[in-house]
């Protein structure tokens, strides 16, 4: 509304933050309309600047697995905050955290902590041109892997939401060096593997895409990646920042029986507050600095607050292991959907792995970025309002994945199926 506080802040804050966001695909470009302001969070809901109320999908695009403001996790956060907030220097803490995420992921056998995904990429490419004395990486069309200048090419999450997949001020010299091929399109790798082998250093997968929508690798397409990359000497990096103890504890490597060669991890790794990691075999990794001639370094990495919550986080996953119920209830809740948009008329296609689901408004199956552009996303930007209108808080872009958190329950589901009714009505 107009007269919003929403509103209001937004024009103040369009005054002194670029687009008055801090990350693009916050800006609502891609549903029209203003961004609305979050006041607080608590379990599975969001309060914004006017006091609404919303059932929460986008889970601050994937951290909060265990709903917002979870108890343990505040309390655990508090008590580090009190001891002071960083001290660039190591300690026992990020040491926990450390063997936390080797004992759920084993093709972690030395690792790094950073402070964004964006990092832990950006460096984990960088060691694996040093690994390998090579300078090429392939990546898949409609994958994103954070803002790194090389890889921002054909991208998806807010990249393809606001139409620059190509990302100016990347030297083109920088995006020769990333080959682009269509997700789940194994033979179109083998063909870069065999006119180009010696010169890839890594090819770099969302094991699971989250940022087109969600899309389900193609049956063999990772172990045909794990053998492809074996065979020409290239590593496998899997890109987990989202997939990370998202589909299950311990990530889609698990899911997948694949080992990478180097994970990055991301969002829920630090329990709502800024933490990621890179890691791999201690042969690889220890070309890391201080051991190696790969530099890497951050003032904030494996930040006393940010890990405290990450350990909570990890402690309370494994001890509650809340995967099996919310893949039921996302079960019950793409049914609903399916039903709601059957009836409804709306060509729709739900997508959903583990607690991670997309609703895409498009008559024809998607496996890819090219496929996935055939969204009809003004549909899904009406959708999008008329569910924030009845208190649902979706993504607001299309192509990106929303998220069920172990704090949603079926009267969640059962207040958006019925919000999704109304919403689904031909505008
Ligand atoms: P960050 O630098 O945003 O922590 O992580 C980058 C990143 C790396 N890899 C994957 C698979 C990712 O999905 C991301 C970031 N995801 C987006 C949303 N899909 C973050 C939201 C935003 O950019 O504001």
């Amino acid at each position: 509304m107009a007269d919003s506080r929403s509103a209001a802040l937004f024009r103040r804050a369009c005054r002194s933050l670029v687009g008055g966001v801090n990350s693009p695909v916050r800006a609502f470009k891609a549903v029209g309309g203003f961004p609305v302001f979050m006041e607080s969070g608590k379990g599975a809901y969001l309060k914004d600047a006017d006091g609404r109320r919303y059932i929460d999908y986008c889970l601050s695009w994937g951290p909060l697995i265990l709903g917002h403001a979870r108890e343990e996790i505040i309390a655990a956060a508090q008590r580090a905050l009190k001891k002071g907030s960083t001290f660039g220097a190591a300690t026992e803490m990020e040491v926990a955290l450390a063997e936390a995420l080797k004992a759920a992921l084993p093709s972690l056998e030395l690792l790094r902590l950073t402070s964004s995904g964006t990092e832990a990429v950006m460096s984990a490419i960088r060691l694996a041109r040093a690994h390998t004395g090579r300078d090429w990486v392939i990546k898949f069309a409609g994958c994103y892997h954070g803002h790194v200048d090389s890889l921002l090419v054909q991208a998806g999450s807010g990249a393809t939401t606001l139409g620059t997949p190509d990302s100016a001020g990347v030297p083109r010299a920088w995006a020769a060096t990333t080959l682009n091929l269509p997700y789940n399109d194994l033979q179109a790798c083998r063909r870069a593997f065999s006119k180009y082998g010696g010169k890839i250093a890594a090819v770099i997968v969302e094991p699971v895409a989250g940022n087109m929508g969600v899309v389900a690798p193609a049956p063999g397409f990772l172990q045909g990646l794990r053998e492809l990359t074996r065979a020409h000497k290239a590593l496998l990096i899997f890109d987990e920042v989202i997939t990370g103890f998202r589909l299950c504890y311990g990530g889609a490597q698990s899911l997948f029986n694949i080992r990478p060669d180097l994970t990055c991890l991301g969002k829920i790794v630090g329990g709502g507050l800024p933490l990621a990691a890179y890691g791999g075999s201690r042969k690889i990794m220890e070309r890391v600095a201080p051991l190696g001639p790969v530099y890497q370094a951050g003032t904030l990495s494996g930040n006393p607050v940010a890990v405290a919550a990450g350990l909570a986080c990890l402690k309370l996953l494994k001890e509650e292991n809340p995967y099996p119920r919310m893949e039921q209830l996302i079960m019950h809740l793409v049914q609903g959907l399916r039903e709601e948009a059957e009836k409804a008329g709306s060509a729709v296609q739900l997508h959903s792995v583990g607690s991670m689901f997309t609703l895409f408004f498009c008559p024809s199956s998607i496996s890819d970025y090219s496929s996935a552009q055939r969204c009809d996303r003004a549909a899904y930007g009406r959708f999008f309002n008329a569910m924030l209108r009845q208190g649902v808080y979706l993504p607001p872009a299309q192509l990106e994945a929303a998220f069920l958190s172990s704090a949603h329950d079926s009267a969640d589901l059962t207040l958006t199926l019925r919000a999704a009714r109304r919403a689904f009505e031909p505008a």
